[in-house]
Formats: C-alpha cells, structure tokens, sequence
C-alpha cells in the first residue's frame, strides 16, 4: 500500500530531558489532531523537528530521542541552536511572517537567514527522502518549508506531494518586495497539490505565478513546462465533536465540580445578570488586533456609560516568539493599554479588563468559551483563526455573539458575525454595543446556522478533501502524460 507521511516544522509531540529520561507527550493542537488519524491509517511518518536544540545534547541523547520517536511513527529533523536562530525566528518569523501579514516594515532582510532556510530545508526535504518511495504521498505544512516540495520533487518525482500554507498567501504587490520571491515560488510549485484557507489567497498565489515565471493559470490549474499541477481553498476545521463534548460535559458539573475559575466566572457573572463577560483569546502576536480591540473596548466604555462597572473584556494572551523585539514591543503596548483602561475606568469592584499573560489547560480554555456573551476577534491580518470556530463550537446553548475582523481567513465562513474593520476603533465600539444589546433570539439564529456550517466542515473533513484533491491533480497527470 502507498503510505501518506506528513512534515511540518514541529512534530505533534513534545519531547522533554527529565530525570527519567527522554519523555514525549502527544501535542492536542489542531493540525496534529488533524493530521494523526491520517498519517497513522496510511502507515506514514511524520517528519519535523523534535523541539529541542541539538548541540546540547550527546550523542546517545539524540539516539534516545529517535528511538522514542519510532513509537509515535515520528521521525526527528535535529536542529542546532545557530539553525534554529537563523531558519525559525530569523527567515520565518523575521521575513515571511512579517510579510505574508503585510508587515513589510517588520522584515529583516539578513541573507544569512536565506542560507540558512536553503540549508535546513535540505535537512528536512532530506529526512523525507530517506523514508519515501515511489507512489507515496506526502503532505508539506507551512511557511517554514516552501522549498521542501521542490527538493523532494527534483529526487523523486514519482511521490505525490501535496503543500498547506497556513497564513494569508499576499498580493502580488506585496509579495514581489521579497528579493527571494522566485526562489520560494519555484520551491512551492514543486507540489502537486498548493492548498490555502480561502479563494483570495489562492487568487494572489496564482497572481505571483503568472507575473514571476509566466505559467499559464486556467480555472485552478498552473500548466508548466512538463507538468500540470493544482491550487485550491481548504478552509481549515477544527475537531468540533471535541470542543462541543467538553463543554457539554463542563455545563452539566455541579458546582463544586467545577474548577475554581468556573465557579468565579458564574459568581461574577451568571450572579448579576446584567453584567457581561467579553472573551478575547490569542498568541501575542502584531498580526492579531490586540491593541486594536483594548482601544475598541476603552472607546466603547467612554461612549456608553451605561455599561461601565458592568461589562468585563477577559483576555488570555499566550506568549510568543518572546526572542523577537517586534514581540517585546507589542508586550508592553499591551501591558500599558490595559493599565490605562484599569485605571481609567476601573473601581473597587470593577476591573474592565481582566488580563492573563500565560496559556491556560484545555478545561479552563472550554469554560471561558462557554461563560462569554460576546467573542472578539480583531485580528489586522490573520490566515483562519480557529479560535472563533472554537468558540462557536463550546456554544452549547446556541446564545452568543461573534464580532468578527474582516481580515481573518475565517470570515469567509462566518457570515452571521458581526463583521468589523480593525483599524476603526469606533466601528469595534458600536459593534460592542449591538453585541451586548442583540436579542436572544437573534444570536439562537445566527449561532446555530454558523453552528451548522463549523460543526460540517471539521478538521477531518479538512484532511479528506486535501487528499481527495491530491487523487484529482494525480488524476488529471496522468491523462495529461499520456497525451
Ligand atoms: C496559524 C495561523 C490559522 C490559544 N491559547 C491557548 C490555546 N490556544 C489555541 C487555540 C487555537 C490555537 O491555539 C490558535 O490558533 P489560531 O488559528 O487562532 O492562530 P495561530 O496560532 O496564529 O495559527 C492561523 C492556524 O495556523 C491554522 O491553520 O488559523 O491563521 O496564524 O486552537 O485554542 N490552547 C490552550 N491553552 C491556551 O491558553 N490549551
């Protein structure tokens, strides 16, 4: 049987040194659950780095970690901190990131970071060659690996290959600022499949094909020289069933039960029905609102007093990328924003915005979804967001209400939010307003066809119809070889 076997930067465990010896723990982010019922089924690996910088390790080390990775059908990419430094903060989080955002100012164009990403590619393009075979598949994930699929391309073209790119693909315009643009089209275009989350970043993928290598685009197929290959929108889902299951089982806790800041949220909130829980959840990261959304909140309290002393804007920040000093920076824009909202508008027994700097278990994550009136989603550039279908699915009541930025890949499904420019602080302010105010009724209609269209849509259904896809394009070569 031809096997799938997946890469991305990180394998979806982590590994930990600890006293007896190398420990690896499943991760429960999205992609890995995605990707897991997959890659296991098909017999594959899944390739990535382990998560801890090589040079500190000895040599039996390294062994312990592969050989503890064979259990997980998982293979290791050893990096060294100069790698890592260089390919991951420096050439992803310092050039593409920034620029696939549209954050061109942010970008660091240090050639040693494109080195760098050429060669740890290789690495990685290098360990998939070790385990494929001819009429396997295998599916590359992300911005940290466009060039992965022409390398493998190039030593085994009889390997299927399929690419995900998890961020906004952007404009030609932007796009060509990149001295490197040519390369990482070239490198991505050595798959058979490119899949984005929406149509508009297809359109410019294709836009950038077109303007920097003249191939032909006809409907969603780019005709090169001797090959056909196929770009398309997979907006990406979550395990809904998940996310739906937990919070039916954390509604039906009993008091004691619950965790203690269940029973806090309920105290504050469920006690005085007219005071209103606002959710805000992310990485600290400048593509995702966050200040945005704290001046929207601030201008919303000035503008309606009436709410003061009465609504609460939680917000769960996880931290980021702490190295880089963009983040540094937003950090402490962060910290002031929400000082001068506490201090401005705060009292003995109100604090507007509740901050929390740090991640938080799976269980608490589940409460705060189902304990908030409102979500608030701003983010100025953002390629799905699975937070607001998170959301979504702990709804269990059907009430709720989404404020949604125009700007994230998501929108594209979520047509019953109220949808928001991020740059326009009033606009975030009156959409407050018309959240807080929406009747119950109204958010049962709204909340259960986006309830439907989420909860169809999973992450499963993701997986299958990129794979679908990947027989489609394999499909159309072969005619297209026997022409
Ligand atoms: C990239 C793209 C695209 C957050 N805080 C905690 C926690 N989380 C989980 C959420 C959610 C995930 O992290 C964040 O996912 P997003 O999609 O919102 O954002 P990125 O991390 O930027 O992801 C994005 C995504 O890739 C998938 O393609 O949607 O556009 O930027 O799942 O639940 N989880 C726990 N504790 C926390 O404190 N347990």
């Amino acid at each position: 049987m031809s096997k799938i076997h997946i890469v991305s930067n990180r394998l979806p465990v982590s590994i930990e040194n600890g006293p007896q010896g190398m420990q690896v723990t499943p991760s429960v982010g999205g992609l890995a659950t995605g990707m897991r019922s997959i890659y296991k089924e098909y017999g594959g690996q899944w390739i990535g780095w382990s998560g801890i910088a090589s040079d500190g390790l000895s040599e039996q080390e390294v062994e312990a970690i592969d050989e503890k990775l064979v259990d997980e059908n998982c293979v290791a990419v050893h990096l060294s901190n100069e790698e890592i430094n260089l390919y991951y903060e420096g050439f992803s989080n310092n050039i593409i990131w920034p620029l696939f955002h549209y954050f061109a100012q942010f970008i660091d164009y240090n050639p040693d970071y494109w080195e760098a990403y050429i060669k740890v590619n290789r690495k990685f393009a290098d360990k998939a060659l070790e385990i494929l075979e001819d009429g396997d598949t295998i599916w590359v994930h992300d911005y940290q690996l466009l060039l992965v699929p022409e390398m493998i391309k190039a030593e085994k073209p009889g390997v299927t290959i399929g690419f995900f790119l998890h961020i906004p693909f952007p404009s030609f315009e932007v796009f060509r600022i990149l001295p490197w643009r040519k390369e990482l089209i070239k490198g991505m275009l050595g798959a058979d499949l490119i899949g984005f989350h929406t149509y508009d970043y297809e359109r410019h993928f294709f836009s950038s094909v077109r303007r920097l290598l003249g191939y032909e685009v006809s409907f969603n197929q780019i005709h090169m020289e001797d090959r056909i290959i196929m770009a398309d929108a997979f907006p990406m889902g979550i395990d809904y069933a998940k996310f739906s299951g937990k919070a039916k089982e954390v509604s039906q806790k009993s008091l004691q039960e619950k965790s203690e800041l269940h029973r806090e949220l309920e105290k504050y909130f469920l006690g005085s029905p007219d005071r209103k829980l606002i959710l805000s959840i992310d990485r600290l990261d400048y593509t995702k609102g966050i200040p945005n959304r704290l001046r929207g909140f601030e201008l919303f309290l000035e503008r309606f007093p009436q709410f003061r002393n009465k609504v609460t804007l939680i917000m769960l920040v996880v931290p980021s990328r702490a190295a880089v000093e963009q983040y540094k920076l937003l950090k402490s824009e962060v910290d002031e924003l929400v000082g001068k909202i506490n201090g401005r508008f705060g009292g003995i027994n109100y604090t507007p915005v509740w901050y929390f700097y740090r991640s938080l278990p799976f269980d608490n994550l589940i409460e705060l979804y189902s304990s908030s009136d409102v979500a608030l989603v701003t983010p100025v550039r953002d390629g799905m967001n699975l937070v607001a279908k998170e959301y979504i699915a702990s709804r269990v009541n059907q009430t709720g209400v989404m404020i949604l930025s125009e700007m994230a890949g998501v929108v594209k499904e979520m047509g019953e939010a109220i949808i928001i420019n991020p740059n326009n602080d009033a606009e975030i302010a009156e959409a407050i307003y018309q959240a807080l105010n929406m009747p119950l009724e109204e958010q049962r209609e709204r909340m259960k066809l986006l309830q439907q269209r989420i909860s169809r849509y999973d992450v499963f259904k993701w997986a299958s119809e990129f794979l679908k896809g990947l027989k489609k394009i394999e499909a159309i070569q072969q005619k297209f070889l026997a022409k």
